[in-house]
């Protein structure tokens, strides 16, 4: 990895993974692929070339790939889950046409690629508990439906045509820096920011529903480790689990109230946002990624909550 396009860069991932990768290789090129309407500011903009790269103009692409001599493509565009249920077609758009045209620039120009998974590629009928890495994948979101096609889109362009795609299935991500945008598991940052600010939390998501999630850091050591991985040791490609915590919304409040006494949240359920909550995993088992390429989350509740509320009180107060 050393001249790297990051697609979505000013997204929830896309914003930190950036800085991360330029931190990691000053020496290459790590582009801010943007689209318009959500270009890149500040330390994004002047820290490293940035450049519009909408995955659904091919040509566009595959000009910022020639241009920077591009080798690892991050493909972070998407709609996330809530949203993705109120524009369907849109969701396929940006998230299956949009991949061909990265898989086919991949292909004749020699770049690796990642395109993340998620828990919202699981459904009802699978396995809620210890979610096993090969099992059923039947969702019933559009989310989920892009990402399983994902999922299989990528393994196709590995066995037909060698292309290096790997890509893990990402928990609900948790990060202080960018606000994520209509997923399900959105509630787990808005609950800190509003804890933070000495809010009452407005809670979408019943007491009792368990999802897995995950603190940012953890989620872009595991989005560089994998496309850095031994490609000998893969016997997996196209998603792994990953895993680090498991809660609900009531452990969660318990955990923050250790910390803010008195914070105060009470429930209105959303009830799209709780039938896809429902149909994902409690909590999956990661231990593919752990044995293929060392995989190790660093942060579990009570680790990323210090950090969380040290990081917004210094950001909001
Ligand atoms: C969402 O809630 O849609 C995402 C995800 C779990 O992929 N955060």
């Amino acid at each position: 990895m050393k001249n790297v396009l990051v697609i979505g860069s000013t997204g929830q991932i896309g914003s930190e993974l950036t800085m991360k990768i330029r931190r990691m290789i000053p020496e290459g090129n790590v582009v801010a692929g943007y689209i318009k309407g959500a270009e890149p500011k500040g330390e994004l903009l002047e820290s490293g070339p940035a450049a519009e790269a909408d995955v659904c103009n091919g040509e566009q692409l595959l000009e910022v790939v020639k241009k920077y001599d591009i080798d690892t493509i991050y493909n972070l565009a998407a709609l996330l889950s809530a949203v993705a249920e109120r524009k369907p077609q849109l969701a396929w758009h940006i998230q299956i046409d949009g991949l061909m045209n990265i898989l086919e620039i991949a292909r004749d120009n020699h770049c690796a690629v990642f395109t993340p998974s998620s828990i919202g590629s699981f459904g009802p009928e699978t396995p809620r508990k210890d979610t096993p890495q090969d099992t059923i994948q039947r969702p019933r979101s559009m989310y989920g439906c892009t990402k399983v096609a994902t999922e299989l889109l990528s393994d196709y362009y590995f066995h037909k045509y060698g292309v290096d795609t790997r890509s893990v299935r990402f928990p609900g991500l948790i990060s202080n820096v960018t606000l994520p945008g209509g997923g399900t598991t959105d509630y787990a940052v808005e609950i800190y920011y509003a804890a933070v600010k000495g809010e009452e939390f407005v809670c979408p998501i019943a007491p009792g529903t368990f999802m897995d999630m995950m603190y940012m850091p953890d989620a872009l050591k595991a989005a560089v480790d994998i496309m850095n991985a031994d490609p000998s040791r893969l016997i997996h490609r196209n998603s792994f689990n990953i895993a680090s915590m498991s809660f609900d919304p009531e452990i969660l409040k318990a955990k923050i109230t250790e910390h803010i006494p008195g914070f105060k949240m009470r429930y209105e359920v959303d009830p799209v946002r709780q039938a896809i909550a429902e149909s994902w995993p409690d909590k999956m088992d990661d231990s593919c990624a752990r044995a293929e390429w060392d995989w190790k989350p660093s942060y579990d509740l009570e680790g990323m909550t210090v950090d969380m509320i040290d990081a917004l009180r210094k950001k909001l107060l």
